[in-house]
């Protein structure tokens, strides 16, 4: 019987690997589930070159439920489609390779977003940063006290407060000053270096994030015993039955822009590349997300044209539309990043239809925001092109553009995507605070530094996802060494990287 079963898929041209062959002759009537499965997968368009076990299991959990629970179904089905064990098996098409995406855009700020430019608008900016950051503080157990500035300062004793941070500084003797305001007033509060814990977790807080305070008055100053951050709670992880491939700087039409390595890349997406265990996984994706700098612009920066193959940004995007059109069966969700043709203050909106007709015009393809927040068969991913790295990694220390892991971790503390205001990340004064993370994702996903990274922080998959674009002048004096061509996969729940250099 083994040998018919094995010979059934060799005639049908199928490939099937040892864990698929077992969890088949594991079935009561294995001769049977063979002969769906091969007609199942030979009526649809999908091409599998190795059936695997999670091919197989997603057949049996439809061929079970459609054919053996309700036990009369079984058998009034049995008189009319199914046959004996030696005739072929007459059933419905499996929705194995149909099942609809789920696909939802959850959060994206291309329309939301408008400013008049107004000094106003620069108040209400930071005052609904504030107002939606203390809203998550003040229910954290240490906070459900919290009293406004102004009070908590006229009283001695314990202060117990939420505030945004307007500077922190190292005193002469090495403590840390750290000044904080709300809309009733402002307090000085003192980081003493003796409490080490607390001065170390000092050491991460930046301009213009906002955090609780408890602590104790002295006199004006007062002395921190607890510093908390919005932060966010363990979440419970998902069982994922699908994978998504995650890209970003893909620099297309810089003379760096690695060609060779995006077309391997398109085409194992395609099916066409890579070895059994990388062919599987292809035909397990659903989606691919591209975090930003999807081409290399114009004019980024002083005499970029020099490094330019494509120096035309419509043209650049007509190169983008071929490369990326070539992409069959995968969702591509396309957010835009600090060389894309958008505004660059932040959040900046999806890339512009009249930069990028041929790129609109691809079926499978979904424009946002950046940040934007997009649900891929319930898996809440965050996505964010990761500008304000530069800013956290020269401001942390022990932070750099090769640990994009740790600023990620920071950010989900800080619960915002670029906490700090007025330095290299340009961000728009609108009236509402877009870069507040608000929803917990389940997954993060980033760009910007090039150098691939991932962490599990709480149970939220952190990635940042490397680029295309070999090393370039700018990289070499800054000492970046870029990781090109190798993507992040999240194969069912568990991050892969396949090489396409
Ligand atoms: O960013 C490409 C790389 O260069 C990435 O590692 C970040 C780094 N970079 C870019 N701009 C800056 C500034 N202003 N300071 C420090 N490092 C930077 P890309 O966005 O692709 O040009
Ligand atoms: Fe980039
Ligand atoms: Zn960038």
């Amino acid at each position: 019987m083994k040998e018919d079963i094995l010979l059934k898929f060799t005639n049908a041209e199928l490939l099937i690997d040892d864990s698929a062959y077992e969890k088949i002759i594991q079935q009561e009537n294995s001769v049977q589930v063979a002969d769906s499965l091969i007609k199942d997968i030979s009526s649809s368009n999908k091409d599998f070159f190795v059936l695997t076990e999670s091919v197989v299991d997603n057949f049996l959990q439809q061929y079970l439920s459609n054919y053996q629970a309700p036990e009369s179904k079984l058998k009034s089905d049995l008189e009319t489609n199914y046959e004996t064990q030696n005739e072929t098996v007459k059933m419905p098409q499996s929705k194995l390779m149909d099942i609809p995406l789920d696909f939802h855009v959850l959060k994206d700020a291309s329309k939301k977003s408008y400013t008049n430019g107004e000094i106003k608008d620069f108040t209400a900016y930071f005052n609904s940063r504030f107002q939606k950051l203390k809203a998550m503080l003040t229910k954290k157990p240490g906070l459900r006290e919290s009293a406004p500035i102004k009070e908590a300062g006229n009283r001695d004793g314990v202060v117990n407060v939420v505030g945004m941070v307007n500077d922190i500084r190292n005193t002469k003797n090495n403590h840390k000053i750290m000044e904080i305001e709300d809309e009733t007033g402002e307090m000085t509060v003192l980081i003493h270096n003796e409490n080490h814990s607390l001065f170390e977790q000092a050491e991460s807080i930046v301009k213009d994030e906002v955090i609780g305070v408890i602590g104790s008055k002295k006199g004006t100053l007062v002395i921190a015993s607890e510093l908390i951050h919005p932060s966010v709670p363990r979440i419970e992880e998902k069982t994922m039955d699908f994978s998504a491939v995650f890209i970003s700087d893909i620099h297309i039409g810089s003379s760096t822009f690695q060609e060779e390595a995006f077309n391997n890349f398109v085409n194992w997406l395609n099916g066409d590349f890579g070895d059994e265990t990388q062919q599987d996984i292809a035909n397990d994706v659903r989606y691919l997300v591209v975090a930003g700098d999807v081409v290399d612009g114009i004019g980024i920066y002083p005499h970029q044209e020099e490094e330019l193959t494509i120096k035309n940004i419509y043209e650049q995007y007509e190169e983008a539309a071929r490369l990326l059109g070539q992409i069959d069966n995968v969702k591509m969700i396309i957010a835009p990043g600090n060389h894309d043709a958008c505004r660059l203050a932040e959040p900046q909106p999806a890339i512009p239809e009249n930069y990028a007709e041929d790129l609109y015009k691809l079926k499978n393809a979904e424009f946002v925001s950046n940040p934007s927040l997009v649900s891929l068969d319930g898996f809440k991913t965050l996505i964010y092109h990761g500008r304000s790295f530069d800013d956290l990694a020269m401001t942390i220390n022990g932070l750099s553009h090769q640990t994009s892991d740790l600023i990620m971790k920071e950010l989900i503390e800080k619960r915002h995507l670029a906490p700090i205001y007025g330095e290299r990340t340009p961000l728009a004064s609108e009236y509402e605070d877009h870069l507040v993370i608000e929803e917990i994702p389940d997954i993060f996903h980033t760009g910007h530094v090039h150098i691939n990274a991932y962490k599990k922080h709480k149970g939220i998959h952190m990635i940042n996802s490397g680029t295309f674009q070999s090393q370039t002048e700018f990289q070499k004096i800054y000492n970046i060494m870029p990781t090109c061509g190798e993507v992040p996969v999240l194969n069912r729940g568990a991050l892969k990287v396949l090489k396409f250099t």
